[in-house]
């Protein structure tokens, strides 16, 4: 080789390293780590965010629906920025009543899902789904010993946010959930100073006018939302009335679930109200996460029973929600 081949030839060595040490620093490139002001989502340049996205079903019954081409597949097809992981606590599998080899399947799947999600550049919700245990003390323990795990390892996450009681009901009071809730905001804050923390509210996360009388304590309050969830076939503008007073008091609220069918999650639509709700969460740029990312045999799945794939589905795969929601998400934005 001569002398000018060699200077050539080193070149394009050089740009070929080059490429090789940059495409994985662009690949990892981190989502703007989000905050709270006022009542709503900020990015770290100040601009309001909205997420919206879906939720899995529970992971225990569900997990096949944690996947990199599927996350990849709705953000890029459906428009979504966020994904919910639902971890049942007491249901089937859950959390606190499953064995040692139970939670830590449980906890690889949320790991998967992290990871799948940080790949496709959507946030991800990491979701204590209490339901059957209606007040989230009764496995308070477990829950601090879990978000203190998840805070450690997810503190330089920037797309992780905490959810840390689903639905508390049975009667459990606002005050009840609020001790709770700062007993693990600080556990969470012992190694993440930073995350979005949401918080469910009395009555199955609707008495959100309830929290926004009292929230959680100041010290505690920095990037936390209340969560108010709706079906649009049971719950109307009595349940909007409510958000909108949590909103005059300046309460930031967070749908992390909903659906446009009745509460149940497997009876008729509603898609008058549901259209309703979301042009109500639009113009007050509330995020909203659709239940549920599964096929299972209810109204509320995305996915047709009878459909097996778990990634790339066509309008055909979807049901009437999934048609409905996923058009909803693609024509906005
Ligand atoms: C439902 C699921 C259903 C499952 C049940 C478990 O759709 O397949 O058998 O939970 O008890 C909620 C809850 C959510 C419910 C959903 C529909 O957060 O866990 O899922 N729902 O009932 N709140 C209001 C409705």
């Amino acid at each position: 080789m001569n002398e000018k081949r060699k200077k050539w030839f080193g070149l394009l060595l050089m740009c070929l390293l080059l490429c090789t040490l940059c495409v994985p620093v662009s690949a990892a490139s981190k989502l703007s780590r989000l905050q709270v002001k006022g009542t709503k989502l900020v990015n770290s340049s100040g601009k309001t965010v909205q997420l919206r996205g879906v939720s899995t079903h529970g992971l225990s019954w569900y997990p096949e629906y944690v996947n990199q081409s599927a996350f990849t597949y709705i953000k890029k097809n459906w428009k979504v920025n966020a994904v919910r992981l639902a971890m049942y606590t007491a249901e089937y599998n859950g959390y606190c009543t499953g064995d040692a080899a139970n939670q830590r399947k449980l906890e690889k799947y949320i790991d998967n899902g992290v990871k799948y999600a940080t790949n496709a550049g959507l946030y991800v919700i990491i979701d204590w789904h209490i339901l059957s245990d209606g007040n989230p003390q009764q496995h308070q323990k477990e829950a601090l010993k879990f978000f203190k795990k998840m805070a450690k390892k997810y503190k330089n996450n920037t797309n992780v946010i905490y959810e840390i009681c689903n639905e508390p009901n049975g009667g459990t009071s606002w005050n009840t959930i609020k001790k709770y809730a700062e007993k693990i905001i600080k556990g969470i804050r012992t190694y993440d100073k930073k995350a979005v923390i949401l918080v469910g509210t009395p009555n199955w996360s609707q008495d959100v006018d309830q929290a926004a009388l009292s929230p959680v304590a100041k010290k505690y309050r920095k990037n936390v939302m209340y969560t108010l969830h709706f079906y649009a076939a049971t719950h109307k503008q009595w349940l909007r009335d409510k958000a909108q007073t949590a909103l005059n008091k300046g309460l930031p609220l967070f749908v992390s679930e909903f659906s446009i069918c009745d509460a149940s999650g497997n009876g008729g639509l509603d898609k008058n109200e549901a259209k309703k709700w979301l042009t109500f969460l639009d113009k007050n740029k509330i995020s909203y996460m659709a239940w549920s990312l599964s096929n299972k045999a209810e109204s509320s799945a995305l996915i047709k029973s009878n459909c097996s794939k778990t990634s790339k589905w066509t309008s055909g795969n979807l049901t009437a929600a999934g048609k409905w929601i996923t058009s909803w998400y693609k024509k906005k934005k």
